[in-house]
């Protein structure tokens, strides 16, 4: 483990490959013939609301019935241990970072397990399936959608991010693709403030040549190898 202060790590699908929860890629994104960016858009939501609360319906079932696995846990002890500012920001909407036991996590592209109403704008816990339309709790409207970040759509707390990626003196990338932005561009960020960069991931991804160093094999065996 280095000496560095200030560390910021983005997670992607890749660290909760592992723990059974689909990546976007594997499956070239093709969901009941939809490609996520498809099914993942406001448009898609206007167009045909029953599909998509299908499509996130499964995913909050999916999100439920998963664990975390070994490199969420290992994350969860650096975020306990480590002395100086910890950032984990992840594209994931699964809460695995935080069953694993870590506090300082940020959902930039929202979460599987929060309501968001359209009425009220009131976000709420949400565990069961939204396709049936339930009511707001709090305004009572048959209003909710999921509390995710769709393509067009602007992520979640980006200038808390970027204050971070910008201050950060390591920004570790773990098991992303690297092919969705602005979350693919917080490398260069993190270079263009002299941040170490380091890769770890199954493959190497759209963005490897910008990292220090590229590490290739599982989160599960890489990320405990890295913390340790
Ligand atoms: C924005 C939530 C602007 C949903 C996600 C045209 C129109 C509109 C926008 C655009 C456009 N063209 C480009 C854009 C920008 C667009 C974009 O980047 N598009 C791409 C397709 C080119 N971005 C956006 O739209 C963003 N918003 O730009 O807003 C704006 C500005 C002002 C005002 C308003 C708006 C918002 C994007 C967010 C979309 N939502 N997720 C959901 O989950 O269903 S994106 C989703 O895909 C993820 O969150 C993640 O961000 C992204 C990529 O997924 P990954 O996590 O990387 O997973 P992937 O499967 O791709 O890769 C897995 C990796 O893991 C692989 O590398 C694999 O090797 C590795 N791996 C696998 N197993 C393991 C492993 N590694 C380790 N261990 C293993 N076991």
């Amino acid at each position: 483990m280095t000496s560095s202060r200030n560390i910021v790590i983005l997670t992607g699908a890749g660290i909760s490959a592992e723990s059974g929860l689909a990546t976007f890629r594997a499956e070239d994104g093709l969901w009941e013939e939809h490609r996520v960016e498809d099914v993942a858009t406001p448009e898609a939501f206007a167009r045909d609301p029953v599909l998509v609360q299908r499509f996130y319906d499964m995913r909050r079932s999916a999100v439920l019935a998963a664990q975390p696995n070994a490199a969420h846990r290992a994350l969860a002890r650096l975020d306990r241990e480590w002395p100086g500012d910890l950032l984990i920001v992840t594209q994931n909407i699964d809460d695995l970072h935080e069953r694993a036991g870590a506090t300082r996590v940020l959902h930039m592209h929202g979460e599987a397990l929060s309501a968001w109403c359209m009425a009220c704008d009131a976000r709420h816990p949400w565990r069961e399936p939204l396709g049936d339309n339930p009511p707001c709790p709090a305004c009572g409207m048959a209003a909710l959608r999921p509390d995710i970040v769709w393509f067009g759509e602007m992520p979640y707390q980006m200038e808390r991010i970027l204050a971070a990626v910008t201050r950060a003196d390591l920004f570790v990338s773990i098991g992303t693709s690297g092919a969705v932005y602005p979350a693919a561009g917080f490398v260069q960020a993190a270079t263009e403030a002299r941040a170490g960069t380091l890769e770890l991931n199954l493959d190497r991804s759209l963005g490897s040549r910008l990292f220090d160093e590229t590490r290739l094999g599982p989160a599960s065996a890489l990320v405990p190898a890295w913390v340790e």
